[in-house]
């Protein structure tokens, strides 16, 4: 087994970047397989914090190759902002990053369109980043995007046009007028530097290394519950978060696929709009986002703040396949007393269930929960397993034996260092 997947369990934002760049050290190439500049990944060492987009989370490891695979939506405006910023840090990705000639490419065009959907939508938007991701995956779905690889064909202008063509008619139909501003030139100009990166068949990279006996690792982004087929549609995201969406973003085959990291937070966030059957709409939830510093790292919108919900959390664990389970932000829930945690759903007929029905909507099912005492210890200081507090490790056998995987990581602050493996 060559390639393992971490996968984020919730709503994203559950510390996938954190996980990617402590184990990374391991692997010798890490690979994105779906969304794009809407993914904020945070990663914090040596006092300073970083932030990606659509570069994956090994790209500080100077011997690791990363790849920007098929199933990604790459804005090579916001791409080469963050190569920049990347090189304003002494890091040169160029040599160690590899973009697939199949990445859909987002225009300029595709961000206007995001936003006069969602401003037709009203209050029924789907709270999307606003980064053309859903306008993107259309146009890739209906067989009219341009890829990568279209770049460095002579007549890419042309078939550039042709799209935005198509895309003014769109933003007409919705009543405005797309005007893109320097938007275009900046696009082309971006272009021009994409063209000089290393652009080639991922699928081919990928198999290669799988036949050499080299260690992949698979990093998604968003999460399973923004999954577009079984997350809480329409309010997902565009593409397929799950594991599958890593053999169909990447070009590998399911027999390749080892150990699957499940991500989740110690409590529950989301940002944008839909259903969230924890949420806490009171001063616990501001709290938890104080605590956390819960606000999205691409848009800085507050994010939501709930419970542990595990009926979702198990229903992620059983579409992924996850084989181990790690657990975010821990130290966060330091100050409560009672910590919650939502096993069951109540449904309009007053049946208790454990799995996510068709619609998670709050008139539809009732949160049930069970209380467990908080350990009131913080346990940002904490530096291995043996010192955490009885409470805390009770709450870690509760959680295990009702998801039935173990939790074989366990964070409790935002460093690198604060990342405690448990056998
Ligand atoms: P989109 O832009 O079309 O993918 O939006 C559709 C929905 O997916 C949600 N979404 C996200 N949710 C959590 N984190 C994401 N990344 C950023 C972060 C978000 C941010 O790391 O914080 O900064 O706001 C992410 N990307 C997409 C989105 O909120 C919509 O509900
Ligand atoms: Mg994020």
């Amino acid at each position: 087994m060559a390639v393992d997947i971490l996968i984020g369990l919730q709503w994203g934002d559950e510390g996938k970047g954190k996980i990617v760049d402590v184990l990374a050290p391991t692997y010798d190439i890490v690979a994105r397989f779906q969304g794009g500049p809407n993914a904020g990944h945070t990663l914090e060492f040596e006092g300073t914090k970083h932030v990606l987009h659509q570069i994956p989370s090994g790209i500080f490891h100077p011997h690791i190759q990363n790849i920007i695979g098929n199933g990604v939506v790459l804005d090579p405006i916001v791409f080469r902002t963050e190569m920049q910023k990347l090189k304003d840090r002494g890091v040169d990705a160029a040599n160690n990053l590899f973009i697939s000639k199949k990445a859909s490419l987002i225009l300029p065009s595709h961000k206007a369109l995001d936003r006069v959907s969602e401003e037709a939508l009203g209050n029924e938007k789907i709270g999307s980043t606003l980064k053309g991701i859903g306008p993107t995956y259309q146009d890739k779905i209906g067989r009219v995007g341009l890829r990568v690889g279209d770049i460095l064909a002579d007549d890419f202008q042309e078939r550039y046009n042709k799209l935005v063509a198509r895309h003014r008619k769109t933003v007409e139909f919705y009543g405005k007028e797309l005007d893109l501003g320097d938007q275009e030139q900046a696009f082309f100009d971006a272009v021009d530097y994409l063209r000089s990166l290393q652009l080639v068949d991922t699928e081919y990279l990928i198999n290669q290394a799988i036949s050499s006996g080299k260690k992949i690792l698979a990093e998604g982004a968003q999460g399973s519950l923004l999954d577009v087929d079984f997350g809480t549609y329409p309010f997902v995201t565009s593409s397929t978060t799950l594991v599958a969406g890593a053999c169909t973003g990447l070009g590998i085959a399911p027999k390749h696929v080892g150990e699957v990291y499940g991500i989740f937070k110690a409590y529950t966030t989301r940002v944008g709009s839909g259903p969230f059957p924890t949420e806490l709409e009171d001063e616990v939830g501001e709290q938890i986002r104080q605590a956390g510093r819960e606000f999205g790292s691409t848009t800085g919108r507050p994010r939501r703040c709930g419970w542990i919900d595990l009926p979702s959390l198990k229903y992620s664990i059983m579409l992924n396949g996850v084989t181990q389970l790690d657990m975010m932000k821990a130290d966060v829930l330091t100050d409560f007393d009672t910590i919650k945690v939502c096993t069951h759903y109540k449904l309009a007929s007053g049946e208790l269930t454990d799995q996510v029905p068709h619609s998670m909507e709050i008139d539809i099912l009732e949160p049930v929960y069970e209380e467990l005492p908080g350990w009131k210890v913080d346990l940002n200081k904490i530096e291995s397993v043996d010192e955490l507090p009885q409470a805390f490790k009770n709450y870690l056998t509760f959680l295990e034996e009702q998801l039935h995987v173990p939790i074989t990581i366990v964070s409790v602050g935002p460093d690198r260092k604060s990342t405690l493996k448990r056998d």
